[in-house]
């Protein structure tokens, strides 16, 4: 049967993930804020596929009849045999197609699908892990999809691009049913990683003699796990996140990634420098507004002499560092003390876990301050009425005289004040959490500040306040959304062991807030391989590699008691500095990386359709030029940037076919230490 060739220069783009339009965490950020340059490179050829959600669709979606001759055949054709979707325009910057398919509307297939799946490439699933039947149901139909739909649209070239297990099952099915499309697989962690991580395992180094399938099989994700590495292993390009990621997935999914596609962001641009530093005020202001009342009573340091610390995240207490965050605040209490320092550092953890309630003590501190605050501002009417009246009345021609200031406050002011100020008197500490937590006995952040026995007395230079729950400008306390309390803050601190790339430190970044990352960050490294002298940035890097966890501890201790030395000048210059940093996280430069995957997918599948001298670079060239995808206007200020002529991190050269013959040791990302590990682990084996 002669084939015609399908288009490789005009492809159609599918990209799958379990968030799309469905918030559960960064996966969502990363596909949410790539949307508008890839909708901008692909236009009509873009369409996204993901769950669909009746509580949130109805929210982030607007319906659409489909138009498209092979789209509208092929879901009326689903839709005959019962699937339900929704298919519309994310309400999103350029407003991108998306496909989202109810998985319930398929349940009654789940038996025969998770037959089908073991006949076909030996994955078990078990009855009662529901993660795994959405999985499962969802890859089936994505496949089911993509099966029907090249065989009605048989010219252009079809891109499939899935993101993490959960999107990925459709790729082994796609690989076994040799459906016509070429396939990118990305993974932003690997099952195994985060599992080990999370508990006490000295992970990175013995990440190459980890038997994979009996750790997977003793946390009970050997089918999880199976679903991961059959996507890894089927997909024509294999990807992930950060180059230590790859080191992990090389390991652990035993394939080595094809590149590293660095996560972006969808930096806006304030037409005024000091733009950000007014918010930074005006944010600042609100948390104050908090701190009083949280404080009351107790309320004995200057604000104006008060820095705002923070770390946040999924609530994964070894992971994310928050262990080590704890451990160093506490030193640098010991510091600060010590030094006889008149700075008060008050440190946030916002992570959500189990609560019943606000804690009454948390909702009396705002009441109490409000009332006071109120208070004053009946007084303050008052003094002026007396005032203005002293001062108006005729007092002959010569007369001068002004109120005697003893008077301004009458005998019923001074008592509306004493009861407000009795009111604020307390005999317990301001609280170290915000909510009264489901197992508070139990909870690992409550028990190392116990540990530390950081209880915010008043000697304390160090405070701590742990808000479980995420914020929301509707809150009773600590009304801020997310992104105004980080422009409120003055460091972000992130000590991860397993973070993939961590965008909390990015998303300060783009806000001109410093923060401390680790070099066992996806974005750390990413830094640390970009910039030199990044503390000058604002962008501090613990090494949690090298060092003993001891000395890693010390290290961020410092770094924050640095920081806490630093003048209000240099504060304000420092965030100048930072802010011009994210022009190298713009989603407009790092895409160029996701573009280069799709390149390598179409010709890793369709070779026969590239001439031998086609010139790959030129592609990007025009993709740069052409106003679809902008290199940066200007280079940010520091040393160490790509030269000329090397626009994005991706040409360290990872995403070419030639690499494909080298080992991780060839990644150019956290070059020295990963060539050390690579080296180390060959000698051994
Ligand atoms: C911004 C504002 C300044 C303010 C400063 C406070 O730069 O534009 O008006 O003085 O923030 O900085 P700080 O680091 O003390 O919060
Ligand atoms: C993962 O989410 P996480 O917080 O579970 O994906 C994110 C997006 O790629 C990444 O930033 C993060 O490090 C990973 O861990």
């Amino acid at each position: 049967m002669s084939v015609e060739k399908r288009d490789v220069h005009n492809p159609l783009l599918f990209e799958a993930a379990w968030e799309v339009a469905n918030k559960v965490g960064g996966i969502y950020t990363v596909i949410k804020t790539k949307a508008p340059v890839t909708q901008q490179e692909y236009g009509d050829r873009y369409c996204l596929i993901g769950p669909l959600s009746y509580k949130t669709a109805p929210m982030e979606v607007e319906a659409l009849e489909p138009e498209e001759p092979a789209l509208k055949a092929t879901l009326e054709s689903m839709k005959a045999a019962g699937v339900k979707y929704l298919y519309g325009r994310w309400l999103i910057e350029r407003a991108p197609k998306v496909l989202l398919f109810d998985t319930g509307s398929m349940y009654h297939r789940m038996d025969e699908w998770k037959g089908d799946l073991w006949n076909l490439a030996g994955i078990p699933t078990p009855p009662n892990d529901h993660e795994t039947n959405e999985t499962l149901i969802f890859g089936y139909m994505v496949a089911w999809f993509l099966g029907e739909f090249v065989t009605r649209e048989r010219k252009k070239a079809v891109i499939a691009h899935f993101h993490e297990w959960q999107a990925g099952l459709a790729i082994p099915l796609c690989r076994k049913r040799h459906i016509d499309v070429t396939t990118i697989f990305t993974t932003h962690a690997t099952l195994l990683g985060r599992y080990l991580c999370a508990g006490s395992v000295d992970f990175y180094n013995n990440l190459q003699y980890f038997d994979v399938d009996h750790e997977a099989g003793k946390r009970g994700i050997y089918h999880r796990y199976c679903i991961e590495r059959s996507a890894a292993h089927c997909a024509d390009v294999f990807t992930t996140v950060s180059h230590i990621t790859a080191y992990e997935s090389e390991h652990l999914l035993k394939r080595k990634p094809d590149g590293v596609l660095p996560n972006g962001l969808n930096v806006v641009k304030f037409s005024a420098m000091h733009e950000f530093q007014n918010l930074h005020a005006v944010s600042k202001h609100k948390i104050n507004e908090f701190i009083k009342g949280h404080f009351y009573g107790h309320y004995d340091f200057d604000l104006d002499n008060t820095l705002y610390f923070f770390t946040a995240g999924r609530y994964e207490y070894r992971n994310k560092g928050v262990d080590m965050f704890i451990e160093a605040l506490a030193r640098l209490n010991y510091r600060l003390q010590k030094a006889g320092s008149k700075v008060t550092v008050v440190a946030f953890i916002i992570m959500p876990a189990e609560t019943k309630s606000y804690t009454i003590e948390a909702l009396k501190g705002q009441a109490v301050t409000k009332q006071l605050r109120d208070t004053v501002e009946q007084i303050q009417a008052r003094i002026g009425e007396r005032l203005f009246e002293r001062t108006a009345r005729y007092q002959g021609d010569s007369g001068t005289d002004i109120i005697d200031p003893s008077q301004l406050l009458s005998d019923a002011d001074k008592i509306a004040l004493k009861k407000r100020v009795f009111a604020l008197k307390r005999n317990s500490l301001p609280p170290v959490v915000t909510h009264n937590m489901a197992d508070d006995s139990n909870d690992p952040i409550l028990n190392q500040i116990r540990r530390v026995q950081l209880f915010n007395r008043s000697s304390d230079r160090v405070k701590m306040i742990f808000h479980p729950e995420f914020l929301n400008a509707n809150n009773p306390i600590l009304g801020l959304d997310y992104e105004e309390f980080v422009r409120g803050c003055h460091l972000g601190v992130f000590p991860s062991y397993y973070e993939p790339w961590g965008y909390t430190p990015a998303e300060c970044t783009v806000m001109g807030i410093p923060s401390i990352t680790t070099n066992l960050s996806g974005f750390g490294c990413f830094m640390e391989d970009t910039i030199e002298r990044g503390e000058d940035y604002g962008i501090y890097i613990v090494d949690r590699r090298m060092k003993s966890v001891e000395d890693s501890v010390n290290q961020l201790a410092d770094q924050m008691f640095t920081y806490a030395q630093k003048t209000r000048r240099q504060r304000i210059n420092q965030r100048n500095r930072t802010e011009r940093l994210s022009e190298l996280l713009d989603w407009k430069r790092l895409g160029l990386e996701y573009a280069k995957a799709r390149q390598l997918a179409l010709r890793r599948a369709y070779p026969d359709s590239f001439e031998d001298d086609e010139d790959i670079d030129s592609y990007f060239d025009d993709i740069a030029a052409g106003g679809k995808m902008q290199p940066p206007m200007s280079v940010p200020g520091s040393p160490r940037l790509p030269p000329s002529g090397m626009r994005t991190p991706g040409e360290f050269g990872t995403l070419t076919e030639e690499l494909q013959s080298l080992s991780t040791s060839d990644y150019r990302g956290s070059q020295q230490f990963w060539r050390a590990m690579s080296q180390h682990g060959s000698d051994d084996e």
